[in-house]
């Protein structure tokens, strides 16, 4: 392993040797001395190099180095108040370009979007974006760590199934040898067989795919699904409460962690939101919405995107709350799998989680009772053999449980008030986007 000292730790050392190493942000060639910015995935720092009388080895590559080029340096760190970047700079000794870029970066700071995933490894280079990706680290870090202390196991679901996993809409179909498979548009079926295995509590992050052309702000064709079912509870009720009391573990870990740079870098001061979060039937944030101006469209759908804002801004005046639970979907716009309400069984007990005014995410009670399973399914056109071996699952006891799915890239997205999932996301699929 190359010994190099990451640039965020050169101002805790006193002044002497030190080797750094990163990609060149900027050259500045001046005729009596010439500076580097140096950056690596810690920060930045300015290297210096006075130009001897006649350009040597050194002063050639520095004259000659192009931007992006990644480099190991030997200097001298010296602390100096005069130096803008941080108070230190590195004098240069000696420099050995181990990875030169080609002369022209294809982006600049004002490219499209578009063009930006076009080069995403370059994009990725600038702070901001990695910020993104420590975020998520951290929360997935914190999420975990909530499961593992609550004794959920983790598991890791096939992709490739025999049978649709959601629904027929929206399935990426491929052969398979002489048959097709179809892509896992969630885990749901094989998170729900954990609770047949008397696995008790489950969680997996993992890639989902939709067959879905819609080229909106937060639609992917395979994105990152934050999962969990868990055995033993009584409603819908028990999933949101431990939904709440996972996200605040998330935010904490992300604040106390990353907080500052969120602010230095998004100009956003994070904030951990209060428990227990808003919940509000479906039905009634529709009147809410309706009496506040705006119908939503189909009066027998779901929220659109802008009912969903709408509520969003009711509840950010009433109770102060960046998330609301819509809860007590009809069920005719629910899955089968969803139970029904004993109390009125055109409604479920299940609940969309509103976050800064867009879905991130679906959570359910389950049935688990077989032959209402069956009926439900039935009820909703499905011929029972298409479910391949799901209803199997329910046939040999099981216990009450359920779940919900989560998109992290959205997550992330409202967390960081970025524009769209597409930065949020490593490498972006959608309908016209395969590459990188
Ligand atoms: P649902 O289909 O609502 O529920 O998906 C759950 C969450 O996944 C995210 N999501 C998406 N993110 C990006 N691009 C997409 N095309 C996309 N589709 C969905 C959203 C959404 O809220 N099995 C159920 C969950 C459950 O009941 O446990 C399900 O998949 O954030």
């Amino acid at each position: 392993m190359t010994s190099r000292i990451r640039i965020a730790d050169l101002a805790a050392l006193d002044d002497g040797p030190v080797v750094v190493g990163g990609w060149i942000e900027t050259v500045r060639d001046q005729k009596k001395v010439q500076f580097l910015v140096l950056r690596d995935e810690s920060g930045a720092v300015q290297l210096v190099r006075p130009r001897p009388a006649e350009d040597d080895a050194i002063a050639t590559a520095i004259s000659e180095m192009s931007i992006g080029s990644f480099v190991l340096v030997a200097g001298d760190l010296k602390h100096d108040e005069r130096v803008k970047l941080g108070g230190i700079e590195v004098r240069i000794e000696s420099l050995d370009v181990v990875g030169a870029s080609e002369p022209e970066l294809p982006i600049a700071a004002d490219s499209s979007v578009d063009k930006r995933m076009d080069w995403r490894f370059l994009d990725l280079r600038q702070p901001a974006q990695q910020l993104i990706f420590r975020v998520q680290t951290t929360l997935e870090h914190a999420l975990r760590t909530w499961w593992v202390e609550h004794d959920f196991l983790e598991v890791h679901t096939p992709k490739l199934m025999a049978s649709p996993s959601e629904s027929r809409a929206e399935l990426f179909q491929l052969g398979y040898f002489d048959t097709v498979a179809y892509l896992a548009q969630s885990p749901q079926h094989f998170k729900q067989m954990a609770q047949a295995a008397g696995f008790g509590g489950v969680f997996e992050i993992a890639d989902a795919f939709r067959a879905d052309p819609s080229f909106t702000a937060r639609h992917a064709t395979e994105f990152t699904s934050v999962d969990m079912e868990v055995s033993w509870i009584d409603s819908h009720e028990d999933v949101m409460a431990i939904h709440e009391a996972l996200l605040v573990a998330g935010f904490e870990a992300v604040k106390a962690k990353h907080g500052d740079e969120i602010e230095r870098l998004f100009g956003i001061e994070m904030t951990v939101p209060s428990r227990p979060f808003p919940r509000i039937p479906l039905a009634e944030a529709k009147r809410i919405v309706a009496e506040r101006g705006y119908t939503v469209p189909r009066a027998d759908e779901d929220m659109d995107p802008e009912g969903e804002r709408r509520i969003a801004a009711y509840v950010r005046e009433e109770f102060g709350h960046d998330f609301v639970f819509l809860t007590d979907y009809a069920t005719s716009i629910r899955p089968f799998y969803h139970m029904r309400s004993p109390a009125d069984p055109a409604l479920t007990k299940s609940y969309d989680l509103i976050y800064r005014g867009t879905e991130i995410s679906t959570g359910a009670q389950r049935e688990h009772r077989v032959d209402v399973l069956t009926a439900q399914a039935e009820d909703k056109g499905l011929d029972p053999k298409e479910l391949g071996t799901y209803l199997d699952f329910f046939r040999y006891g099981v216990p009450p449980h359920g779940g919900f799915g989560m998109g992290l890239a959205r997550v992330l997205m409202l967390l960081l008030e970025r524009q769209s999932i597409r930065e949020t996301t490593f490498l972006f699929r959608g309908p016209n986007r395969l590459l990188p």
